[in-house]
């Protein structure tokens, strides 16, 4: 008995192990992904078609937008829908998938400038979508646009700012354009602005936030990037995280948090420096050459770790020569008097090969390419002497063990009668918490916002991954909220109870008004180290099974040899 269980533990660890070795690194997955159709400026994620599976949005040449729908066979995303050069003359500057007519097929809208001239104005088509295919278009003028629903009817409307500081919204429901006056007063919005639309008071509705009117931004900073908002340290609410630079040239970089309600910064990372090489961000460039991105400093976040703390990607370029690169900014505990007030704070991933090999990297962002529930990387990069940018996708074969959720929260304007599909669309705007007990037994919460942000390439994922740690213990209690129209009371927040870590979870919040008949579907996605427990626990059988056949059989075969000398036996007696 001890032996074999000798040999079980030896079997366990050595699976164990074989886990463990082959999480060390990111393995290259282009090919696989794309072919050869590894080149364009990714712009934007949503499901197209309505199978569940995430698909790309691709800028190519500027002015054309080609949807590379998600495949079961390699290459796993294919060019299946194209809005081409024919169809408009304009450079396009940003796509955001959304429904925007309530009739629960994605419609891609896009943000447009003119060719020749270099103004700011910027014109904004959304293309109808109808049976995975476009049909039709509405054509408006606006400044820089957030996406909000204004009216909680869950249907995304479209913000502006006009030259004069006033704001307007267009509602397009059934495909009418209305437009109304949107904040009573005007508001001054940075350009680029970065508006987000997301529950910083935990009252699960959406906080109306315009940020970063003049002063409230940190001391001595020449150049503000983009903000984002995410639970940086765990609390259960959104912090403001803003990177920064601190000269014209982008020499002394940093990355500032603000806690909600709080006024002051913190300084999260100031430490670019990496031997002899000084890192900084790169700042936006002021007339972009054709085919260049103009787009502000960003943090792309994700927690790639599955820690419960996210972390981000960021493009660094060497200030003292000219090369650029994307690295990985892991959300550690802090060890530093300046941020003790956050508790946590990053730290650069400076050794990370299979990022230093993408030279040139412009833009770096997470993605979930399996559909795992692990956030895996997507890297453009500048190649010299080509126009446009190569696509490189990165797996994540990040295996420690730990665990996530996985949450899609859904249009909910129709449930089970969508037209041509079961569930509906990703829309921008609902938040979702969690509270369960860690591996050491504390209580921990967390929280996000799915799409808060759309402008500006802002890339986020049409869905919310929450990790866990290294915590295998159900989910004790997850909410989610969608927001509510102005002047309607009831919260519209629902709570499920023992979600199963690792699984997928897609909320219909059908009909909006009443979060009790909400719906949950529910989708298991057994992680590696589950499956190589089920290949441990099954060889262990086979070999039980195999050590029980031949104890068996060597016992049969005594038996048989008894017999025959018993009945040898009996027949000498009997002579
Ligand atoms: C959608 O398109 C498919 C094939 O392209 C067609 O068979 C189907 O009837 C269409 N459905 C609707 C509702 O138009
Ligand atoms: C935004 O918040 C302010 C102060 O909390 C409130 O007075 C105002 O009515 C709100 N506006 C909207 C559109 O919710
Ligand atoms: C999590 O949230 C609950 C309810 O809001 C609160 O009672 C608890 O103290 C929070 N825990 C942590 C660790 O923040
Ligand atoms: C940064 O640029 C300088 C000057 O070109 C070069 O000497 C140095 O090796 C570069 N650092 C890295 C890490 O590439
Ligand atoms: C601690 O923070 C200060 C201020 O941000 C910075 O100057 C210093 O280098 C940091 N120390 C370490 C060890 O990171
Ligand atoms: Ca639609
Ligand atoms: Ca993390």
């Amino acid at each position: 008995m001890g032996m074999w269980i000798l040999f079980i533990n030896i079997f366990t660890f050595t699976v164990y192990f074989a886990g463990k070795y082959s999480a060390s690194a990111l393995q290259d997955v282009t090919t696989d992904l794309f072919g050869s159709e590894n080149h364009g400026t990714v712009a934007a994620f949503g499901d197209f078609n309505s199978d569940k599976q995430t698909d790309i949005f691709i800028i190519r040449e500027q002015s054309e937008l080609v949807i590379f729908l998600a495949d079961l066979k390699a290459p796993y995303f294919k060019p299946k829908v194209h809005i081409t050069k024919n169809d408009f003359n304009f450079i396009i500057t940003g796509v955001v998938p959304g429904d925007y007519d309530g009739d629960s097929q994605m419609d891609v809208l896009l943000t447009v400038q003119l060719k020749t001239k270099a103004t700011s104005d910027t014109r904004v088509f959304v293309f109808w979508g109808n049976n995975q295919t476009l049909v039709g278009r509405f054509d408006g003028f606006i400044n820089e646009i957030l996406l909000r629903s204004f009216n909680g009817d869950m249907i995304p409307d479209i913000f502006g700012v006009s030259a004069d500081f006033s704001t307007e919204v267009c509602f397009l429901t059934g495909r009418n354009a209305v437009w109304q006056p949107a904040l009573s007063s005007p508001v001054k919005i940075r350009i680029p602005h970065s508006n987000a639309f997301i529950d910083l008071n935990k009252d699960f509705t959406d906080g109306n936030f315009t940020k970063t009117q003049a002063g409230s931004i940190p001391e001595n900073v020449k150049k503000v990037g983009q903000s984002s908002f995410v639970d940086f340290n765990g609390d259960g609410f959104q912090d403001h995280l803003l990177p920064v630079c601190l000269d014209d040239a982008c020499h002394r970089s940093a990355i500032y948090l603000s806690k909600p309600g709080e006024p002051e910064w913190v300084p999260v990372l100031t430490d670019f420096q990496r031997r002899e090489t000084l890192w900084g961000f790169v700042p936006r460039q002021t007339t972009p050459a054709a085919g260049e991105l103009h787009n502000p400093i960003t943090l792309h976040l994700g927690d790639y770790n599955m820690d419960g703390f996210p972390d981000a990607l960021v493009i660094l370029r060497n200030t003292s020569g000219s090369g650029q690169q994307a690295f990985l900014l892991e959300n550690v505990l802090c060890n530093n008097a300046s941020c003790k007030d956050v508790g946590r704070m990053f730290r650069v991933h400076w050794d990370q090969s299979d990022l230093g090999a993408i030279p040139g990297a412009a833009v770096a962002t997470f993605f979930d390419i399996y559909e795992d529930g692990i956030l895996d990387m997507i890297v453009l990069s500048k190649e010299e002497g080509k126009e446009g940018f190569a696509i490189h996708a990165l797996k994540n074969n990040f295996e420690a063990d730990a665990y996530f959720v996985k949450v899609i929260v859904l249009s909910g304007l129709c449930s089970n009668d969508c037209p041509g599909n079961p569930f509906g669309v990703n829309q921008p705007g609902p938040y979702v918490s969690y509270t369960t007990v860690d591996s050491n037994g504390y209580l921990k919460n967390a929280s996000a916002g799915q799409l808060s942000q759309s402008a500006h390439l802002s890339l986020q994922l049409p869905y919310t991954v929450l990790g866990l740690g290294r915590s295998a213990n159900f989910l004790d209690h997850l909410y989610v909220g969608i927001p509510r129209p102005l002047g309607d009371k009831d919260v519209r927040k629902q709570e499920w109870t023992a979600i199963i870590p690792n699984s997928q979870l897609i909320v219909i919040p059908y009909p909006h008004n009443e979060p009790r008949s909400w719906s949950a579907k529910l989708y298991l996605t057994p992680s590696n180290i589950v499956l190589l427990t089920a290949i441990a626990l099954i060889g262990v059988c086979v070999f039980i099974l195999v050590i029980i056949g031949i104890l068996h059989w060597q016992e049969k075969k005594a038996d048989d040899r008894e017999k025959r000398q018993e009945a040898h036996r009996f027949h000498f007696d009997a002579m």
